[in-house]
């Protein structure tokens, strides 16, 4: 699963990256500093880890893992070409989820493109910029189907037309009514960019004190991003800040993961051993069978069972020989349904 950051120039990607990916990517107070992508990974925080870690002997912890790409900046016109060019729209189109940066801190001597720190303003550029790209996707595949005049393809030519239409009305796909799976079928193979899930990202001066209009402006977006069922996250990244609170926690950044995780409906299960306790992220509908595969090709090639302690039990019986004896340690086949805090054992031929 990855997760794209985005937004105008100058909003603060490249430096919530380097946090969340504990790299160091230029991150300049100038317009267009990242071109390339930065590709990184982020470790997901998960108190569990920890406490699992006090009843087990163990080397090393290792958290859930998300990958992240750090998008150059988008700016009016980028669907056809202005700024960058559009080549880095094919880098959103690999993306599960969007971090939408929206610059809501004032510093002078920090360059807006558009003059000035108008959040709502901003947001709405970025999400016109991916409207207007979706809606250049649909008319052509409308165009190719109407060449074919095929009659069984008017089903998605309807489908099509009125998504067509939601997008003219400078809305976004993932709002979309859809009224049955067949509907979003149609829609599968286009890589279209509005459809995907978005965290709206506001990065303020600092979380208490902004100043007025600058406050007045994110409740507003909080509202408009509530219409939309979207969520809205507010995180300083000030070089102040940062210093001072190199806390994930106290930054904001955990509830970007947080909401991230769901917005994927993704969720963990864990392996404890000597040598590691490990956190692992699956899609909620992944049976152990499946889940299995994710750890090793092998586990699934040669899987026998699954036995599963709930992270819960683990700790109330403070150890695998004891929960087992509680009655606590579930034998699985191949379709168990695999819950958020399972802790897998894995039985395999090799
Ligand atoms: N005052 C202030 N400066 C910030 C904040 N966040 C980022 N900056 C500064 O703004 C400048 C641009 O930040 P970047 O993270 O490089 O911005 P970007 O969105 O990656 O920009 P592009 O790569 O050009 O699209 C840098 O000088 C940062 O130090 C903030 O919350 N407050
Ligand atoms: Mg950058």
């Amino acid at each position: 699963m990855k997760c794209g950051i985005i937004g105008l120039p100058n909003s603060g990607k490249s430096t919530f990256f380097n946090i969340i990916s504990n790299s160091q990517v230029l991150s300049e107070n100038f317009p267009f500093c990242t071109i390339e992508p930065n590709h990184g990974i982020t470790k997901v925080p998960d108190h569990r880890l920890y406490q699992l870690k006090k009843i087990i002997d163990t080397k090393k912890i290792i958290p859930a893992e998300l990958k992240i790409v750090d998008i150059a900046g988008l700016i009016r016109g980028s669907h056809k070409g202005e700024g960058l060019g559009n080549q880095f729209l094919s880098h959103i189109r690999e993306t599960n989820v969007l971090l939408h940066m929206i610059r809501c801190f004032q510093d002078i001597s920090i360059l807006h493109v558009e003059g000035s720190v108008n959040p709502i303003r901003d947001k709405e550029i970025i999400d016109i910029e991916l409207q207007l790209k979706d809606l250049e996707s649909i008319e052509k595949k409308i165009e190719i189907i109407k060449k074919k005049r095929d009659k069984k393809e008017e089903y998605l030519l309807n489908v099509l037309k009125n998504i067509l239409l939601f997008l003219k009305k400078g809305k976004n796909i993932r709002m979309f009514p859809f009224k049955e799976e067949k509907e979003i079928n149609c829609i599968k193979n286009l890589q279209l960019l509005t459809v995907k899930p978005v965290i709206y990202i506001c990065n303020v001066n600092d979380n208490e004190n902004n100043n007025k209009t600058i406050n007045d402006h994110i409740d507003h977006l909080k509202n408009i991003i509530k219409k939309e069922n979207s969520i809205l996250v507010t995180l300083s990244l000030t070089k102040k800040i940062i210093e001072k609170e190199n806390n994930w926690t106290n930054l904001g950044i955990e509830k970007v993961l947080k909401e991230t995780f769901k917005l994927l409906n993704l969720h963990t299960f864990f392996t404890v051993g000597k040598k590691e306790i490990r956190a692992w992220s699956i899609p909620m509908t992944y049976t152990a069978y499946e889940a299995s595969s994710v750890i090793h090709t092998d586990l699934k090639k040669g899987f026998i069972r699954a036995e599963v302690i709930h992270y819960n039990d683990f700790i109330k019986y403070r150890s695998e020989e004891n929960a087992k004896k509680a009655g606590k340690m579930l034998i699985t086949g191949k379709n168990y349904l695999i819950q958020d805090g399972d802790i897998i054992h894995f039985r395999f031929n090799r």
